[in-house]
């Protein structure tokens, strides 16, 4: 049974879908279902059983975009800065600014990564057992056709010794087990089958399967020789785009299950010493908001910093090309190392 009330949330709650679930949003989208059968409740839940959701709602499947946009263009436009339409894609690296000498002694890595959904098939929150598993073919279908240097090995999931996974977590290249956030969007059902991670033979190039997204494909490099990093990705993503075929609109660009990731869907960061600046988490946080940047702990979302290294990376997806999203990336990790650099140490 769907809920008929306007839902209600604590003080204590600031999700963006606790400031734009008004009545009348309410009235507009309560008791909806698209065809693959994703209910407003679903579209919601996440934000409801977990208060302290930063954006609160999952996207079940193409149609969610357009059924509940009363709800989700607000928060698209909050979090973005903007509804779309998104520009042409621009994965160019020649005009790239350079990392200053002082940024350059503070990056340590950088993991670019884009997510990617199959055309034809509902999002993860909304997808059956059966065609998960029919996702999880169609990619292991693709990998034979990666560039040499990208070649490796697929390793499922399901039967993977604990202690090797979680040495690949630990080592920043899978995924982890448990999100509460992901498990109250529905997006962990069936665990661990159909999950699973390709691992180039060198581990600098990877793709995690049917996790958030169908796909994230990845680069991680030592250093930060983003140029570098790029180059690895969009080899990858040239040869699976052959193959495969990516949920995308004109309007919001690559689809995906959370809607901070439309547009572009890359994430890119580094992973960044910044001591001085470390002393005092907030101002640190409020001083890369201003630069267009997220803060991350170093494993990763809702993890923390340790010994004064933090995931720096674009926070805006929507409505702005991949060089455009680098450029700033980089200005702003030039910005925090001079930052970094004046701050008075302890
Ligand atoms: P996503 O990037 O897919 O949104 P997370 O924030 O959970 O997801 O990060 C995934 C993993 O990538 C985590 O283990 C995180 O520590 C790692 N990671 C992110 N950026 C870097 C980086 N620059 N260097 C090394 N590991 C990184
Ligand atoms: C939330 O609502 O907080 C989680 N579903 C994660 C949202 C995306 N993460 C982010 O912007 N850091």
């Amino acid at each position: 049974m769907g809920i008929s009330e306007l839902p209600t949330f604590s003080d204590a709650c600031a999700s963006l879908l606790k400031k734009h679930l008004t009545q009348t949003v309410w009235e507009e989208i309560r008791g909806l279902k698209t065809a693959s059968g994703y209910t407003t409740e679903a579209l919601m839940r996440s934000g409801l059983e977990q208060p302290d959701s930063a954006i609160g709602i999952y996207a079940g499947d193409a149609e969610s975009y357009t059924l509940f946009a009363p709800l989700i263009d607000p928060i698209i436009a909050h979090y973005h800065g903007n509804p779309g339409p998104h520009p042409k894609h621009d994965l160019s690296t020649e005009t790239l600014p350079f990392l200053s000498p002082m940024a350059k002694a503070r990056v340590l890595s950088t993991r670019i990564r884009v997510g990617r959904n199959l055309a034809g098939f509902p999002l993860g929150p909304a997808i059956t057992q059966e065609q998960r598993h029919e996702v999880e073919r169609l990619i292991t279908q693709a990998l034979p056709h990666l560039p040499e240097a990208l070649k490796g090995t697929y390793h499922p999931l399901s039967g993977m010794p604990e202690t090797v996974r979680d040495d690949l977590v630990a080592r920043h290249l899978l995924f982890k087990s448990t999100d509460r956030f992901l498990t109250s969007a529905g997006l962990m059902r069936h665990w661990p089958e159909a999950r699973g991670l390709f691992l180039s033979h060198d581990e600098r190039f990877s793709i995690w399967v049917n996790e958030e997204d169908q796909l994230r494909i990845i680069a991680l490099e030592k250093g930060g020789e983003i140029a570098e990093v790029i180059a690895c990705l969009t080899q990858g993503i040239a040869a699976l785009s052959r193959h495969l075929s990516f949920l995308a609109t004109k309007r919001l660009g690559y689809l995906t299950s959370c809607p901070t990731n439309l547009g572009t869907a890359m994430r890119a960061s580094v992973h960044m010493a910044l001591h001085a600046l470390a002393a005092d988490e907030a101002t640190l946080k409020k001083n890369a908001a201003a630069l267009g940047l997220q803060v991350r702990g170093i494993h990763g979302e809702h993890s923390q910093g340790q010994g004064g290294v933090y995931d720096i990376s674009n926070r805006r997806r929507l409505g702005i090309t991949e060089r455009e999203s680098l450029t700033r990336l980089i200005e702003g990790i030039n910005c925090l190392a001079e930052m970094d650099e004046r701050h008075p140490r302890p």
